[in-house]
């Protein structure tokens, strides 16, 4: 199978192919089968709003799970190219991130989202291919955090809760915050730590995005 096969199919569903790699033992990526290691793994996720533009045009009112949605298109993708589809959204966790930081240039904010050069915080996980058979994904030359040379840190301080300290997030306050009428300004537009971010401005979500996005995690962790 080829690579360019493979991406030219993720980005035809809406999605970015997120780089790839290898496995090897440390990265606990689930055999294929009984004795079957994975031998590729690509990585597939969203960057901006061109997943959320196909989301958009092709939900359906009565079940407009994002989850659903992704399930479907992918495990018709890991089909097509006879690969196995992993999730980020089923448990127990796959552990994405670390995976993330493998495949391309992901480093790990200090709100413990992905950084990513280009995309800043702007960008996720859909889910990953799991081929048995070894594909040599280029990986572009380097680069490093840009987290690296921003002195401010402006992300740690934007949040009107602090929900950010001491290198935790507390979601708690986040969730309460996020339901009172205070809150409209990251319901409709998102996180305000993660519009603090000066890197990746060109993949900031839109608003209805943002919103569904918000209304899905709001939901999700609200007691
Ligand atoms: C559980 C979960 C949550 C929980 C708890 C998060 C937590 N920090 O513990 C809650 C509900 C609070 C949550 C919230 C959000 N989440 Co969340 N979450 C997950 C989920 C499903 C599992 C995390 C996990 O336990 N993984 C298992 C461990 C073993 O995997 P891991 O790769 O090793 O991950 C850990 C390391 O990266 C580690 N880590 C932290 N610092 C460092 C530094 C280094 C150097 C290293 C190596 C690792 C490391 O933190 C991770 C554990 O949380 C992941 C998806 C996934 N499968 O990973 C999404 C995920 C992390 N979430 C995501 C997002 C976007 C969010 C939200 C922004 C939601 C939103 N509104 O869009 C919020 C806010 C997150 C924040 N600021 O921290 C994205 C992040 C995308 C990115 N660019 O990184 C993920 C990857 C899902 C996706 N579909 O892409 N989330
Ligand atoms: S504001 Fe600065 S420290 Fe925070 S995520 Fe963006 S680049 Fe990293
Ligand atoms: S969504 Fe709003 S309340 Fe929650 S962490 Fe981001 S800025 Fe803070």
């Amino acid at each position: 199978m080829q690579l360019q096969t493979i991406i030219t199919r993720i980005e035809k569903a809406g999605f970015v192919a997120r780089g790839g790699f290898k496995p090897g033992p440390a990265d606990l990526v689930p055999d294929i089968a009984e004795g079957v290691p994975v031998q590729t793994l690509i990585l597939v996720g969203n960057a901006g709003a061109s997943m959320w533009k196909s989301f958009a045009k092709e939900r359906d009112p009565g079940s407009d799970l994002l989850d659903d949605w992704t399930k479907e298109k992918l495990d018709d993708i890991a089909e097509e190219i006879g690969a196995k589809a992993l999730y980020p959204f089923t448990q127990p966790y796959h552990p994405f991130q670390r995976w993330a930081q493998k495949a391309e240039d992901c480093h790990i904010s200090p709100i413990g989202i992905a950084i990513h050069p280009d995309y800043g915080l702007w960008h996720a996980y859909r889910g990953a291919l799991a081929l048995g058979e070894r594909i040599d994904v280029p990986r572009p030359e380097p680069r490093e955090s840009p987290c690296l040379s921003c002195l401010d840190k402006p992300c740690l301080s934007a949040c009107p809760v602090n929900a950010f300290q001491d290198d935790s997030y507390d979601v708690g306050a986040c969730v309460h915050h996020l339901g009172k009428p205070d809150g409209s300004k990251c319901m409709s537009g998102g996180c305000l730590a993660r519009h603090a971010c000066p890197f990746g401005r060109d993949y900031v979500y839109s608003g209805e995005q943002a919103n569904f996005l918000m209304s899905a995690f709001l939901a999700s962790n609200r007691r």
